[in-house]
């Protein structure tokens, strides 16, 4: 079947998956030239068996909270791809979380792990279970019973599970244990793992890190220099701060932050003393952003994204799918605005991802900016199975490396005529390219 064709037919069988269908299509659309060119992959349907998870597991989680009520949550893990490595990607705890979010970022994850040049396939699991308001010990009780029911379908080589929305080191260190418990096993199943036990230094760190180095890289190929540009981030959580205070250590102004219930404006930028307190507000106390703008007395907007609220010259955006739709990308170019990073995963709606192309700004999606993440989670992997730790200047160097090379790998692919560099299509046919080189060689599963 053709490209076109195989979107088509997957429209009709899963109607209710928006976002998985849109992340299909935007691959589907930069790739099918390349696809078109080798006839065996249309011999072999390599688009269709690409494209459908391998499996999906679903299972209930119960769990009692701290006034011995007892809940009920959906859990599950899409193993999309294992053409290439492991199955790999994060565990996103949020009450939005539903199978087509999860099918979504499996799928997009198969790709990022692709590009990063480690041997890592693609997964997601998660489940509807918020952490927020919850007490550690509701927490801890639910990430046990998560696991309790997960982790047959895990392990060092089969799927490694780590961090998204919702799931840090505490959730990590919770499932952790009881994988051990279960399985009576001391291995490398879940990486961002604390460092007394197998974590790895600069994990926390490195997909806001990976972005800031991915941005640097598409940056130099006009020349400019990232000292006293004015960056709007959204989100405050792991990758929101650590891009953050990359931006500072670089000279560069963050102007705003925000949550799911609004943004701070931070006119003249965030001092490093400012983002220690969200560190902590946000980490410790598991505060609100709007409690640091009443604290610092900064304008602060309820229910609003940065996007249309100031002017900036970069846009990272750090919080969560579609969230930024084509007029706010619409806002961002006439206010200037030469680049966009995402930190997220696929944070840009397809209508916005066009305005970008067609103001031929600097534009790198997801898949391409924020890996850095799982690519520490890979060199975590490589650290657990050698029963090494590596230093952080090791760590930092290798992640600048594979950012570097995840850049090339667009370049290459993403290269037009005119010599605007179109990240959207490089990262999709490099990934591509990869996994179904592996797909073909290994036959038809
Ligand atoms: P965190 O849970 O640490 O932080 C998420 C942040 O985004 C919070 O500020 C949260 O606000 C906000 N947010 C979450 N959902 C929504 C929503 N529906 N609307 C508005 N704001 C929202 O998650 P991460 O920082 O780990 O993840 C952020 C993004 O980065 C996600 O898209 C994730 O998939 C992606 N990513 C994460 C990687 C990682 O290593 N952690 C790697 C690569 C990508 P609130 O507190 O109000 O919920
Ligand atoms: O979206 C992502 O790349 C992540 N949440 C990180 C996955 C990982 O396995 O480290």
């Amino acid at each position: 079947m053709k490209a076109q064709d195989v979107l088509f037919d997957l429209r009709r069988r899963f109607p209710h998956e928006p976002e998985y269908l849109q992340a299909v299509e935007e691959v589907l659309t930069s790739i099918q030239d390349v696809y078109n060119e080798y006839p065996a992959f249309d011999r072999y349907n390599l688009i269709e068996r690409l494209c459908i998870p391998d499996r999906i597991i679903s299972f209930r989680v119960s769990w009692v909270d701290d006034k011995g009520k007892v809940h009920t949550n959906m859990g599950y893990r899409v193993q999309h791809n294992n053409a290439i490595g492991p199955y790999k990607g994060g565990i996103r705890f949020h009450s939005s979380v539903n199978l087509s979010i999860l099918k979504f970022l499996a799928f997009e994850q198969t790709f990022k792990n692709s590009l990063t040049t480690l041997s890592m396939g693609g997964a997601k699991g998660g489940s509807d279970f918020s952490p927020r308001g919850k007490s550690d010990m509701e927490v801890m009780r639910f990430c046990q019973a998560f696991v309790q029911e997960l982790w047959r379908n895990i392990g060092p080589d089969t799927d490694v599970p780590a961090g998204d929305i919702g799931v840090g080191g505490r959730e990590v260190g919770y499932m952790f244990g009881e994988y051990k418990k279960m399985t009576r096993r001391y291995n490398g199943t879940f990486t961002g793992k604390g460092l007394e036990f197998g974590g790895s230094l600069i994990r926390p760190e490195a997909t806001g890190y990976g972005n800031v180095y991915f941005l640097l890289e598409m940056m130099s190929t006009r020349g400019i220099d990232i000292r006293g540009k004015k960056v709007a981030i959204s989100g405050s959580g792991n990758v929101a701060t650590y891009t953050a205070q990359k931006l500072l250590e670089l000279g560069a102004k963050v102007i705003s932050m925000s949550d799911s219930d609004g943004t701070v404006f931070v006119p003249e930028g965030l001092t490093s003393k400012e983002l220690d307190y969200i560190f902590e507000l946000k980490n410790i106390y598991r505060g609100r952003i709007s409690e640091f703008a009443e604290e610092f007395g900064y304008e602060y907007f309820p229910g609003q994204r940065p996007w249309r609220l100031f002017k900036c010259d970069i846009a990272m955006p750090s919080a969560t799918q579609n969230e930024i739709d084509g007029e706010d990308a619409r806002a961002l170019i006439e206010g200037g605005c030469f680049a966009v990073s995402e930190g997220a995963n696929m944070p840009s709606t397809p209508e916005a991802i066009k305005e970008f192309l067609n103001a031929r700004i600097l534009y790198a999606p997801g898949k391409a900016a924020n890996a850095g993440g799982v690519s520490v989670s890979g060199l975590e992997m490589a650290q657990n199975s050698q029963m090494l730790s590596w230093s952080r200047e090791e760590v930092d160097m290798k992640l600048r490396d594979i950012m570097k090379d995840i850049h090339s790998q667009c370049v290459k692919y993403g290269k037009s005529a005119d010599g605007y560099i179109n990240y959207v299509k490089g990262a999709n046919i490099a990934g591509f390219m990869k996994v179904a080189r592996a797909m073909m060689a290994q036959g038809v599963l």
